[in-house]
C-alpha cells in the first residue's frame, strides 16, 4: 500500500472499545476526512461514504470477496474455518451456488413460512402479558429468531445456543485478533463440530429449507459438500443479524414513541418500511472488507492489488451526502437504497426471511402494545463487525 499521497489518514480503530462507545460519531469523523481514508493501524482503506460503498459493491470483479471479507487475506493466511462458498467467494463459482440457492429462497417458498412465524409471534408476545418489566433481548428479540429460523431451515437439535456462539465467531472473526476475537474463538472446535453435524442431510427435517438445498444436489446444481456449506451459511448469517435487528427496532421505538404511534395507526402498511428505517439507522452488519484484484483509482486514491478496503455500510446509511437528516429515526421516510443488506451480487440472500421475521413479530407487538418504554440502560454487545443489544430493559403497556 502506498502511504505517500494526498489521501487522508486516521489513527481511528474501528475494532476498539472507544469506537464502539460512539460508532456514529467516529463514522462521521471518517466521512468528513474524505471518501477514502487510510487507517494507519491496519493499513487498509476505509470507505465511509455512500457513493464509494455503492461503487465497491457494484464492482465485485475489481473488489473481490474470495480473499475474505474480514481483515485477514485468505489467499495468504489460513482462515479459522473453511471459507464460505457464498460470502467469501467470487464468480463464477459464487454465481453457481447463488443460483442454486435462489431456487430455494423464492418469494413463494418464503411466504409459506408466514403462518408458523405468526403463530410463534403470538406465543412470544402472550408470554409478556403477565410481566411488568422484562429484558427485550432475552424475552423477545433473541428467542423469536432462534426459534423460527432454525425451524424453517429444519434443524432438529435443541441446543440452539450453539448458533449464537457460532454467529459470534463468524462475525467477530472478521475483525483483528483482539480481545473479542480471542474470547469468541475459545470454544471454536466444539461449536464448529456441532454446526457441521447439523448441516448433514440426515440431521435436517424433510421439506425444510435445508432439505431443499440438498434437493438441488439431486438435480446436479450443487454437490453434497456444497449443500452442507450453504446450510452452514444459513446458520452463520441468519441468527445474530436478525436478533440484533429486532433488538434495535425495539430500542428505536422505545426512544421514539411518536414513531411507534405512527406505525400502530396502520401496522399492515407501515411495519415493513419502518423496519427498513431501523436497518438504515442501526445496521446490524456494520462493516466488512473487500480486496482489490488490481491497481485502480477510487475517489482519487490509488488502490494497489491485494489492498483491503473497509466497506462501511452503516456509515453509508447515515451519510448526509445521501440522506436527509440521517441522524433522525423516521419510520415514515423511504429508506429504500439503504445498504444494510449490501448491494449487488452478494446482497443478502436471506433478506426476505429477515423481513418476514420483523413483520410478524413487530406486527404482533404493534397490534397489541401501545407503549414500549425503557426501564434502564440498554447494553450493547461488544462485537467486531456487528452492532446490536445484549440487554434491553423494557416495560410495555397493552393496547
Ligand atoms: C456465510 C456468511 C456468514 C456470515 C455472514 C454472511 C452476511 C454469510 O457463511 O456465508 O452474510
Amino acid at each position: 500500500m502506498n502511504a505517500v499521497s494526498n489521501v487522508p489518514s486516521s489513527s481511528l480503530d474501528p475494532f476498539s472499545a472507544e469506537y464502539r462507545a460512539d460508532p456514529y460519531g467516529s463514522q462521521a469523523e471518517l466521512r468528513s476526512l474524505g471518501p477514502v481514508v487510510r487507517l494507519e493501524k491496519y493499513d487498509v482503506w476505509a470507505c465511509p461514504r455512500y457513493d464509494e460503498v455503492m461503487e465497491i459493491l457494484r464492482l465485485p470483479e475489481q473488489f473481490r470477496s474470495g480473499a475474505g471479507v474480514g481483515l485477514s487475506d485468505l489467499t495468504r493466511e489460513k482462515h479459522w474455518r473453511k471459507p464460505s462458498i457464498l460470502l467469501e467467494n467470487d464468480p463464477p463459482h459464487h454465481t453457481r451456488v447463488r443460483n442454486a440457492l435462489n431456487k430455494v429462497l423464492t418469494a413463494r417458498n418464503i411466504r409459506r413460512l408466514r403462518d408458523a412465524f405468526e403463530e410463534r409471534a403470538v406465543t412470544v408476545v402472550d408470554g409478556l402479558a403477565s410481566k411488568s418489566s422484562f429484558d427485550g433481548v432475552a424475552e423477545l428479540a433473541r428467542p423469536f429468531p432462534l426459534d423460527v429460523f432454525p425451524d424453517a431451515v429444519g434443524l432438529t437439535a435443541d441446543d440452539r445456543e450453539n448458533l449464537l456462539a457460532y454467529g459470534r465467531m463468524v462475525f467477530d472473526g472478521m475483525g483483528p485478533r483482539n480481545e473479542i476475537w480471542e474470547e469468541v474463538m475459545e470454544h471454536a472446535e466444539e461449536v464448529t463440530s456441532w454446526i457441521t453435524a447439523q448441516c448433514r442431510r440426515e440431521a435436517l427435517t424433510p421439506g425444510g429449507l435445508g432439505d431443499q438445498v440438498y434437493a438441488t444436489v439431486d438435480e446436479g446444481q450443487l454437490d453434497e459438500e456444497e449443500a452442507a456449506l450453504v446450510i452452514r451459511s444459513f446458520l452463520s448469517a441468519g441468527v445474530d443479524t436478525t436478533i440484533f435487528a429486532l433488538g434495535t427496532a425495539l430500542l428505536c421505538f422505545a426512544n421514539n414513541p411518536d414513531q411507534w404511534d405512527y406505525v400502530r395507526e396502520d401496522p399492515s402498511k407501515r411495519i415493513r418500511p419502518a423496519f427498513e428505517e431501523v436497518l438504515r439507522y442501526e445496521s446490524p452488519f456494520q462493516m466488512y472488507f473487500r480486496t482489490s484484484t488490481k491497481r485502480t483509482e477510487l475517489a482519487g486514491a490509488t488502490i494497489e492489488e491485494g489492498d483491503k478496503l473497509l466497506v462501511m455500510v452503516a456509515s453509508a446509511n447515515r451519510d448526509p451526502g445521501h440522506w436527509d437528516e440521517p441522524e433522525r429515526f423516521d419510520a415514515s421516510r423511504s429508506a429504500v437504497g439503504h445498504v444494510a443488506f449490501g448491494h449487488g451480487i452478494h446482497t443478502c440472500v436471506g433478506q426476505m426471511i429477515a423481513r418476514l421475521e420483523a413483520e410478524t413479530l413487530l406486527g404482533e407487538l404493534a397490534r397489541r402494545v401501545e407503549r414500549i418504554e425503557l426501564t434502564g440502560e440498554p447494553v450493547w454487545q461488544p462485537a467486531n463487525t456487528l452492532r446490536g443489544l445484549a440487554e434491553l430493559p423494557l416495560t410495555i403497556s397493552p393496547a
